[in-house]
């Protein structure tokens, strides 16, 4: 009788082993290739939810593979502790920041360990206690004095409810909400921290070397949004200079009105007397819509015009000024030359307001009507009503005119990028403070590196409305001006939590490096030599959402430490792969209000950390995701219990001798089964391997049943299937690996290699169907053609028989498989 498959009481006892032993840890290990495998670090906002399994474990998988292929393997886990969330749900609850996030790590890691996962948990870093957030802190310092980090008055979204400044990538949707709460945001003047994220905007766009998915590629690409076209100097007739960013400046003679942004500096002074109170009026109205409001196609667009004209330079011709709110202060130069015939905009701005339209690039179809809609088309058409320019392909045209500008000296090339700086204060406790002191004599001044960490107080009251607790400490707030030592106050504001997470993945190298010496000017934020054996990371897995935030985030954080001489590579993953979502069973997104959540806790209890983990990688494919089903789970938990029955079960079999073809057969299936296996690590493909794995464990119950059991090529059989799933399995693979007396742990054994001999089929046998019933099996060699293959099939004995009285009408060969064969009279 075999034993039980008890999975509660060998993953516990794994758990424990492994843990006692620390087999995870990494160390350097200079006579083997490192990898460093990095999966996205959780947020303790709560208990691990499947989301998380679902992303880890196949990150997990692969470590451990590539752990058995050799590579001497770094795979940590931390957690992003600060932030809006984590204050936002402790204010609701009415408990501390600091202790409901720090309850939350304790809970959190149990269930990190309840995984299985091959963490080195040595190196676990949490990014809101102060040996962790002193290096925030101190590159906050380091970019500011390297002039990457500056001060700013600016406008920017504000959430009324979370009480905040957001970053541009945080409000979404057309009407600007808050990521967080969903409250539209509002426009305030604030004084603000920003990085210089801009500096890097051409060099974002570079990714060789890199591989990431395409889909994150694009996305980077849109959001850095680079433009190229020409900056041309127009006049007002009073001599004031103007100047245009423009994407088409072969529609230079096209222009019939110039357009300024309500914010544009020069408004003010190209108003003339009579137009000055209407102006202001429509200004003020203006400025309170929000940007994507104001740039929107389908918006109605309003103006003014400011009774004063402009000189088209190219053709010294006097058009209105107007001011419109489609035009944008932070984009370009914040003034536009409008072309109604050739930019939608323009023309239903044009239609609106009775401005002329002068078509400039002739439509190749033009029957010179009056257009209908812009012609906006920029690779078909002649340039027309442009003087000498005349007759030039628009394809060809814009160059030249930039040329044209630049000779005249009216003009030149210019680029512009949608990506804007990135702002880093928050008005909110819960955070790195940021390192500055206000002095009245000598203004923002950053608090030296030997004065790191600003300590966040944990004794602050946090206020129920989510207001900065921190402008009402004052023992936090009162301090000395390191420059002139006069009194002087703290920066309120704390940082990003994005800023914090940017650099994580050089912590975990060398955790809370050098937390009992004093940060210089010159300190390096890791151990050296560490960071010459680990980095950069070899494999980053997470979501996709972070596409055009962490992700350039922590791009731009590695550019500008490049800048910095901290570290000689510019890139901080070289390879990027994303998981899917896995959604509640009713196919929409897991929430507690639906009442449609899985909690992966439940499922390990009721089949087992090695099942959860296995149908995690079964159900879906991994890129993918897609809705819970709640019934796979069972034929993932019957396949573990056959692959335990299997090892544990004596069969009764009579044991004959081994047959040639049998043993070729399963040393054929067995290297069939560990090149795919192989190959879906390598790939991402987590579904297929379980597949494969399933397919081949088929195979072994069949022969079970003959000579070849418990032979010598059965028992390899055995050890390589183990191998092969210990990766998803580890803690069922570990027992049965002890069970069957195998020195040390499985997961020190080397991966299974296949030999491209074993696969290389002399004759392969394909079933043969006529009319759709399977009526022989033929052997057929593995080369053959489709003229032998028809030759051997119509030549067999059975095949001519049924084949006696009937016309073949169609012969149709699935390579390696079947043969279908369709007949009649
Ligand atoms: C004249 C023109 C003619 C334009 C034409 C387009 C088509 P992208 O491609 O997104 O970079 N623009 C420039 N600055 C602007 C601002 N601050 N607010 C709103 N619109 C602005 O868009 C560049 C085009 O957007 C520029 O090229 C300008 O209109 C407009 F047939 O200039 B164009
Ligand atoms: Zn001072």
């Amino acid at each position: 009788m075999s034993e039980q498959y008890r999975f509660d009481i060998i993953e516990k006892k794994w758990q424990e082993r492994w843990e006692k032993d620390g087999i995870y840890g990494a160390d350097i290990d200079s006579y083997k290739k490192r990898h460093y495998a990095l999966t996205m670090l959780p947020y303790p906002s709560g208990d691990l939810h499947i989301g998380h399994w679902y992303a880890m474990i196949p990150s997990d998988v692969r470590a451990r593979y590539m752990r058995m292929k050799g590579y001497n393997v770094l795979f940590p886990i931390g957690f992003d502790a600060f932030g809006l969330p984590a204050e936002n749900a402790a204010i609701q609850r009415k408990v501390h920041p600091y202790k409901w996030t720090i309850s939350n790590i304790e809970r959190m890691r149990n269930r990190l360990k309840s995984m299985g996962a091959m963490f080195d948990w040595r190196r676990e870093i949490v990014t809101c206690i102060p040996e962790y957030y002193r290096w925030t802190q101190w590159f906050f310092r380091k970019f500011y004095d390297a002039g990457l980090i500056y001060r700013k008055f600016a406008p920017v979204d504000f959430c009324p409810k979370c009480n905040t400044t957001l970053a541009r990538e945080q409000v979404w949707g057309e009407d600007k909400h808050c990521e967080r709460c969903n409250t539209p945001v509002i426009k305030k003047e604030l004084e603000q921290w920003f990085f210089k994220t801009t500096r890097y905007a051409e060099e974002l766009l570079c990714v060789s070397g890199l591989d990431w998915p395409q889909r994150v590629i694009t996305m980077q690409h849109n959001w850095i949004g680079k433009s190229t076209g020409a900056e041309v100097d127009f006049k007002t007739e009073k001599g004031c200079a103007i100047k245009v960013f423009t994407t088409r400046p072969d529609t230079l003679w096209g222009a019939t009105f110039l357009v300024l942004a309500p914010e544009h500096p020069l408004v003010e002074q190209v108003t003339c007397a009579e137009k000055k109170q209407s102006v202001k009026l429509y200004i003020k109205e203006a400025v309170r819509k929000t940007e994507v409001e104001r740039l929107g196609v389908e918006k109605e667009k309003t103006g003014i015009w400011t009774g004063e004209y402009a000189i088209n330079p190219v053709n010294n011709e006097k058009i209105p000024i107007w001011i419109a709110d489609y035009i944008v202060m932070t984009y370009g130069t914040g003034a536009v030359m409008a072309v109604p015939a050739h930019d939608q905009r323009d023309f239903e701005f044009a239609k609106k307001y009775n401005l002329p339209v002068r078509v400039v690039i002739q439509p190749p179809s033009g029957d010179g009507k009056e257009l209908k809609l812009a012609y906006t088309v920029t690779d078909v058409g002649k340039m027309i009503n442009s003087s000498r320019f005349n007759g030039i392909e628009v394809s060809k045209a814009k160059d030249m005119i930039i040329d044209f500008l630049e000779e005249e000296g009216i003009g030149k090339a210019s680029v512009n990028y949608r990506l804007r700086d990135w702002l880093l204060s928050r008005q909110r406790y819960w955070g790195a403070p940021i390192p500055i002191i206000y002095c009245k004599k000598c203004g923002a001044v950053p608090v030296n590196y030997e004065d790191l960490p600003v300590l966040l107080p944990i004794d602050a009251q946090v206020s129920a409305s989510g207001e900065n607790a921190l402008k009402y400490h004052r023992g936090f707030l009162n301090t000395k001006c390191p420059k002139c030592s006069g009194s002087a106050v703290r920066e309120t504001d704390t940082m990003d939590t994005f800023v914090c997470s940017s650099w994580y993945q050089y912590a975990y190298i060398s955790p809370y490096w050098k937390k009992d010496v004093p940060l210089k000017h010159n300190s390096i934020p890791f151990d050296p030599e560490e960071a010459q054996y680990w980095l950069p990371v070899d494999v980053y897995t997470g979501g996709i959402e972070h596409a055009t935030m962490h992700l350039i985030y922590t791009r731009v954080f590695t550019k500008a430490m490049r800048d910095c001489g901290i570290v000689h590579f510019g890139e901080p993953m070289i390879m990027l792969r994303n998981q899917g979502i896995i959604l509640g069973e009713d196919s929409e997104k897991m929430s507690k209000s639906r009442g449609n959540v899985i909690a992966p806790d439940n499922l390990v209890e009721r089949y087992g950390t090695d099942t959860v983990r296995a149908y995690l990688m079964f159900g879906w494919r991994w890129e993918q995701g897609g809705p819970w089903d709640s019934k796979g789970i069972d034929g993932v938990s019957r396949f573990l219990s056959r692959v335990w029955n299997l090892f544990t079960e004596e069969s009764h079999k009579k044991q004959e001798d081994v047959k040639e073809e049998q043993a070729t057969e399963l040393k054929r299936n067995l290297h069939l089964t560990i090149k795919s296996v192989t190959e879906d690590i390598e790939r991402f493909n987590f579904n297929t391997i379980i597949a494969s794995l399933m397919e081949f464990l088929n195979y072994l119950y069949k022969i079970r049943e003959t000579s070849l059991y418990k032979t010598k090529q059965w028992d390899e059989a055995l050890d390589v299937f183990l191998l092969l799933l210990s990766p998803c399995c580890p803690h069922i693979t570990e027992e049965l690996w002890e069970k069957t007396k195998k020195a040390g742990s499985i997961h020190k054994q080397k991966w299974p290699q296949y030999n491209l001999s074993a696969l290389e089929l002399k004759e392969i046998q394909v079933a043969v169907q006529i009319n759709g019933k399977v009526r022989a099996h033929i052997l057929i060699p593995s080369d053959a053609g489709e003229s032998v293959i028809k030759e051997k099939v119509l030549s067999d004995e059975k095949i001519k028989q049924w084949l006696k009285n009937s016309q073949i009408k169609k012969f149709i060969i699935v390579k390696g498989k079947i043969i279908n064969i369709v007949s009649g009279e």
